[in-house]
Parts: structure tokens; sequence; C-alpha cells
């Protein structure tokens, strides 16, 4: 059997090329210059992200670690029923193996990730270390339609384990519809664990994406040497330098590709401009409150039932509910 379903939109590499070239080219030719953070993604930069990870300043995620770990006893408790895991974004499933290895209810376990390469090695390793779940990968943008697979399993319970703060990705509207999403897939009762990146001191928070060895620089970076690769361009990856700070009035980590001088470059036969000191925004990495989590969590008809936080509140596990 096939242990992984492919989402039709990521199948052809036609597809994905057009709608790469598309998004780029819309994004640049605006008044002001926007890039997707998910084109942050492929190969290099998902890598560059797990460095990003390990990183002293970026406290993110080991923090969810440690509060994962630290509540086991209490995730037991409250996860008894027979349960479908299903994660948004797995990568490499590394926090989930903490859930894996600690709640005895898990039946199935599907993990969602766009790169399918990074989804079929997750899946191998997983059915290895976990014989006694069904694994079945799905290679799909979670941000777009998916459907779920059929599970033999017939499990009481689904429960949707989206780590990481990368809700911190949407704007605050988009992130509400998005859980609703979510929420239709699944029946009242059923539940979802989500990392949230807490407000907090600027300092912290700007360091964790100006890090003194550069590896956030190179991530930001790293798309433009998409670009290149991938689109016919005249670009100087050089001309450009990572700039990232906190907005404070927006409540999110702003990331952006400045340029370092006047210049035009052209990419695809379309000539683009930039003023010395215009920037490309490339990444909001948007920050809660504890209110603002309640609020997102009840307008997206989910229930906050539980808040785990480490001692200095740097970061929420949240449990949420779905409500009627
Ligand atoms: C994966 C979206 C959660 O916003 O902190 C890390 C991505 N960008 N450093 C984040 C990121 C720059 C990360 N998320």
């Amino acid at each position: 059997m096939n242990s992984i379903t492919y989402a039709k939109q990521i199948a052809h590499h036609n597809t994905e090329f057009e709608t790469f070239k598309t998004e780029i080219l819309k994004g640049l030719t605006r008044e002001r210059k926007y890039i997707s953070s998910k084109f942050l993604y492929d190969k290099k930069g998902s890598q560059l992200f797990e460095k990003i990870t390990e990183l002293p300043e970026y406290y993110q995620t080991r923090t969810e670690a440690t509060i994962l770990s630290g509540n086991i006893e209490w995730l037991k408790d409250s996860f008894q029923k027979t349960t479908a895991l299903i994660e948004l974004g797995s990568g490499s499933s590394t926090k989930t193996r903490i859930l894996l290895e600690n709640i005895p209810g898990i039946q199935a376990y599907v993990p969602i990730d766009i790169s399918p390469e990074m989804l079929s090695n997750t899946v191998d390793q997983l059915k290895k270390s976990f014989p006694n779940i069904q694994v079945t990968g799905v290679s799909a943008d979670y941000t777009e339609a998916f459907s779920l697979p059929d599970l033999d399993a017939d499990a009481e319970q689904k429960v949707v384990f989206f780590p990481g703060s990368t809700i911190g990705n949407f704007e605050p509207e988009e992130a509400i519809r998005f859980l609703q999403s979510i929420r239709a897939l699944l029946g009242t009762g059923d539940r979802m664990i989500l990392g949230v990146d807490r407000k907090k001191d600027i300092d912290t928070l700007e360091a964790a994406y100006n890090d003194q060895a550069g590896i956030t620089a190179a991530f930001n970076k790293n798309v433009l040497t998409r670009i290149k690769r991938e689109l016919e361009t005249d670009l100087d990856i050089q001309a450009f330098s990572h700039y990232s700070f906190y907005n404070s009035t927006a409540g999110r980590i702003e990331m952006h590709l400045r340029s370092k001088k006047d210049q035009t470059i052209s990419i695809e036969g379309e000539s683009i401009t930039f003023k010395k000191g215009e920037t490309i925004h490339t990444e909001n990495s948007y920050k809660y409150s504890e209110a603002e989590i309640e609020t997102l969590s009840r307008k997206s008809s989910f229930t906050l039932m539980t808040t785990l936080s480490d001692a200095d509140r740097q970061f929420s596990v949240c449990i949420l509910e779905a409500s009627d």
C-alpha cells in the first residue's frame, strides 16, 4: 500500500513552476513589494529553518518541546480516548514523537506536509518506530483545501496537532478562517493542540529573528537564490540585506529583504525597480497574548480548554475543543 497520498495541486511540476512565477511577479510589481513566506521553504530553506530551531536566540522550538515533555502526565489524562492524530506541516515530526511515545490512545497518525521527500522519509521512520500506529502521510499544502485519507482504524476522536507557532504566519483574520476550515473537518468534542508564540519584550523577539550566526539572514535571502535558480533573471543577491523587526502596532515580527542601492532588475522579462532602502516583505510572524488566543479560538468555533506554558511565559501550547 502506498503510504502517501498526493494532493492535485502539487503533483504537477509545471503547475508548481507557473504558480511560483506568477506569484513572484505579482508580488514584486506591487506598490509594496511582497513574497509569500511559503516560498521560503524549498529544500535549502527547510534545512536552514531546521538550523534556526537550534539557535540559542530562537527559544520557540525548544520551549515548545519542553512544555510538551513537561506535561506528559497531563496529556495522558486528557487523551484517553482512541485517537487519530493529524499534524499540519509535519516536517521531520520531531516534536510529534513526544506525543506518539507517550499517549497510549493514538491509533493512527496522519502527517500532512508540502514536501513529499521530507514526508516519505518521515513516514518510513515512524512506521519502524511505531509499528502499532497506522501512519498515512498526506502530501499537500494544508492552507489549500485538502481531504483526510480513509483511516482503517476507527478512532473515537480526532486530534489536530499544529505546533511551532505557524499560526503566526497568517494575518489575524486569515488565522480565524483557517481554524474554521480545520474545525469543519472535525466533530464536536474533537480537539486541537496549537502551539503559539506569545507577546513579550521586543529585545527577546528581535534577537530570535536576527541571530548572531546569520542563519535567519541566510534563510531569508535563500528565497532570492530560489528565484535565481527557477526564473530567468539578472538579480544580484549581494545587493539585498536581511531586515527584521518587531512591529508593535501590528503585534508581529516582520522579515524583509532590503535593497542596498537604487537598482532595476529583470525577472522573466519584467523590469522591477528598487529605491535604495526599499524592501520586499517576506514574512510576518504574529505574536499572541493569552486573551487574543481566547478570542481566536472562540471566533473559529473552538473552546480554549487549557493553556500549557513555560515558567517564563514565552510560548503556549493550547488545547482547543471543537464546539457546536
Ligand atoms: C515557522 C513560521 C513559526 O515565524 O518563527 C523563523 C519561521 N522565520 N525565523 C517563525 C521563521 C524566521 C517561523 N515559523
